[in-house]
């Protein structure tokens, strides 16, 4: 399998500078040649601040947001139409709006969400405004319909094909949601009391029952807050750095694994690289899993 690149240097989607960073901090440490040989690389082109004017108070920088989304939704499309598998690098975590859509035109997939939030609301639930906490609200076709109709008016994703991994921080809104729809949720407490191998194996079971193919979206706000300075929004009581690198190397042996995306490093906000030096390790072990396993076949 040829493996795709995509940088989303976004960070419209929420309100602290250098997320954007993420992307040139990762080549800085060395991704590039940690990539296999052959690998597509493309970076989703973004708005300059200049060309920023709209700030609605309940979607803020959306003009922003949508640009890079459409963009990104249109690369993520294009690479797994190719049957390349796209390893994606944020940025924040409104990117995913582009990713999910993108991946709605292949056909249905599943998502596993690692995340201490549940990135669920729409305008109206999110206390803060910012589109970083309303992907999935906007996939599953709630919200603003400039969000729901990125890639098109269908909905993108369905709420029996998604598992929420390290959830901790939740509105009141989003709690609301994640009953209504009967949304599966795997806690912190499950990963470290049963073993992240286990309860990977489970989720992947449980959206292969339902759909089959998926795709992980990874927070890095999914660790434990002492571990990530550098990310926007840290939440304490995550996961350590084993038990991250245990889920992705877990998902990488799924056959059914059809991209992976990292978002919110913020390199200005960490304190030595550490945040950084975690996103790259778990870079390290994605392309690695996958390199191992096709040593296997
Ligand atoms: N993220 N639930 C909060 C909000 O503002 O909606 C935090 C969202 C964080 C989003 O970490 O990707
Ligand atoms: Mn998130
Ligand atoms: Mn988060
Ligand atoms: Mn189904």
């Amino acid at each position: 399998m040829q493996w795709s690149y995509i940088e989303v240097p976004l960070r419209y989607g929420q309100g602290k500078d250098g997320v954007d960073q993420g992307p040139s901090k990762l080549r800085e440490l060395g991704l590039e040649a940690l990539l296999p040989e052959g690998t597509a690389k493309r970076t989703i082109r973004v708005l300059p601040e200049s060309e920023i004017r709209e700030n609605e108070e309940h979607l803020k920088r959306v003009d922003g947001v949508l640009y890079t989304v459409n963009e990104l939704a249109e690369a993520v499309h294009e690479e797994v139409q190719a049957n390349r598998f796209p390893l994606i690098v944020g940025g924040d975590h409104s990117m995913a709006i582009g990713t999910l859509a993108g991946l709605a035109k292949t056909g249905p997939y599943g998502v596993i969400w690692v995340d201490a939030h549940a990135d669920l609301n729409t305008g109206e639930t999110s206390p803060s405004g910012n589109i970083h906490g309303m992907p999935l609200a906007a996939a599953m076709g709630m919200g603003d319909v400039r969000l729901t109709e990125v890639g098109g008016r269908e909905r993108k994703l369905l709420p029996e094909h998604l598992v929420y991994i390290g959830l901790r921080d939740i509105d009141e809104g989003e709690i609301r949601e994640i009953n209504r729809l009967g949304i599966k949720v795997i806690t912190v407490e499950e990963v470290r009391t049963r073993g992240a191998d286990v309860i990977m194996q489970e989720a992947i079971a449980y959206l292969r029952e339902r759909v089959g193919r998926f795709y992980v979206s990874f927070d890095m706000d999914s660790f434990d807050a002492s571990l990530v300075a550098g990310t926007g929004t840290p939440v304490d009581g995550g996961l350590t750095a084993a038990e991250g690198k245990a889920i992705v190397a877990e998902a990488m042996t799924a056959d059914e694994l059809i991209a992976i995306e990292l978002v919110e490093l913020n390199p200005s906000l960490d304190v030595e690289d550490k945040t950084a030096q975690l996103a790259f390790a778990l870079c390290e072990t994605i392309v690695k899993s996958k390199e191992n396993l096709l040593l296997e076949s």
